[in-house]
């Protein structure tokens, strides 16, 4: 899509807020999928590197440049009845480890159009605080293992520490008053972590769920070499996007991409805007039927069938557009940062 087409994307999408697609739409979208793969077919058949264009090949790997160029985000995920759905494993708990006290979320909004006439700004979305139950357990603190949901919080108490980290340690809490470290996994901090001060909006949940409820059943893909169909509930990225569109560059055109994270900046995603504005990448608070329950990232999470799991970040805290590609807490540990399906 040129940056004109996702403008006038976003503009669809508000048009379709009311939530009516109509059969006529549904078919050209089949339409345009029944073409692509055509023209994908014709290309997988096609001797030689020739049929790749030229610009595509630059910096990009084949494959990436195949899903692309052909599919451009665009491709749509197969989707299969409710009754093949199962229950989803739990698989990957950073960001998750302090129990977040629901009435505390707030959607971070940032580098939204007009966004100081809207009644949830406020100038410095980073003062907002997510509140944390108490620690129940501390006999887990410090795992990792991302298959075993934690008992306790990754805690600064109940572990042995060396009196120089100790000490070390003490200084950071002064220096930071009472707020726990961000990025406190492998990967470490993002380097897209938002500074003091940025403003942005506060969205809360009535805010998200007022858009047209959709459900889809799809693949969920692990890199790890897993899949499971699941069943999901919540409303399109796109239609929360096209609401609270990005503030355009100087010469008009928009910033490429999104970057989202967890409150406690544990975890943390980048996207392309054009696979945020994708008819099936849904911000989810229902799973198999049910709300979303705390280790699948409640109160919400992305499903974007399109890319693997590592990109379908669990509690979500904000979502920001950005004109530089941000940082993602996979690609710093040497995955694709495009990772498509
Ligand atoms: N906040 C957060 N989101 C995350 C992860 C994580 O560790 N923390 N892991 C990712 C990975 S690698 C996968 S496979 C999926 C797993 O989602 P599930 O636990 O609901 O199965 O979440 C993704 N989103
Ligand atoms: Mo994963």
């Amino acid at each position: 899509m040129t940056d004109e087409e996702t403008v006038a994307a976003l503009d669809e999408q508000v048009k379709r807020a009311s939530g009516k697609r109509t059969r006529r739409s549904f078919l050209a979208a089949v339409v345009a999928a029944a073409g692509g793969y055509g023209f994908y077919r014709w290309i997988d058949r096609s001797p030689g590197d020739q049929m790749i264009p030229r610009p595509l090949r630059k910096g990009l790997n084949v494959d990436e440049a195949m899903t692309r160029g052909v599919f451009g985000e665009r491709g749509m995920t197969p989707t299969y009845p409710v009754a093949r759905a199962e229950e989803l494993r739990v698989n990957g708990v950073y960001g998750l480890k302090q129990e977040l006290i629901p009435e505390s979320w707030r959607l971070q909004l940032v580098g939204v159009a007009g966004a100081k006439q809207l009644p949830q700004y406020v100038d410095d979305v980073t003062a907002w605080e997510y509140r944390y139950a108490a620690k129940k357990d501390e006999k887990d603190s410090g795992n990792h293992d991302t298959k075993v949901a934690p008992q306790g919080e990754a805690s600064d108490t109940g572990v042995k520490m060396s009196p120089a980290f100790e000490a070390a340690f003490a200084e950071l809490k002064k220096t930071q008053g009472k707020k726990r470290p961000r990025g406190q996994e492998e990967a470490g901090e993002s380097n897209d972590t938002l500074d003091a001060g940025t403003p942005g909006l506060l969205l809360k949940m009535e805010d998200v769920t007022r858009f047209p409820r959709q459900e889809l059943v799809t693949q969920f893909k692990c890199i790890e070499g897993w899949s499971q169909i699941v069943h999901w509930g919540g409303v399109r990225l796109a239609d929360l996007l096209a609401a609270y569109p990005p503030e355009k560059r100087a010469d008009g055109s928009l910033p490429k991409y999104v970057y989202m994270e967890t409150p406690d900046g544990d975890y943390y995603c980048g996207y392309d805007l054009k696979a945020c504005m994708h008819a099936q990448s849904l911000l989810v608070t229902e799973m198999m039927g049910r709300p979303l329950g705390q280790w699948h990232g409640a109160p919400l999470r992305l499903h974007m069938p399109i890319k693997y799991g590592y990109k379908q970040i669990k509690r979500i805290g904000l979502i920001a557009y950005t004109d530089m590609r941000p940082d993602d807490y996979w690609t710093k540990l040497g995955y694709d940062w495009y990772a498509g399906l």
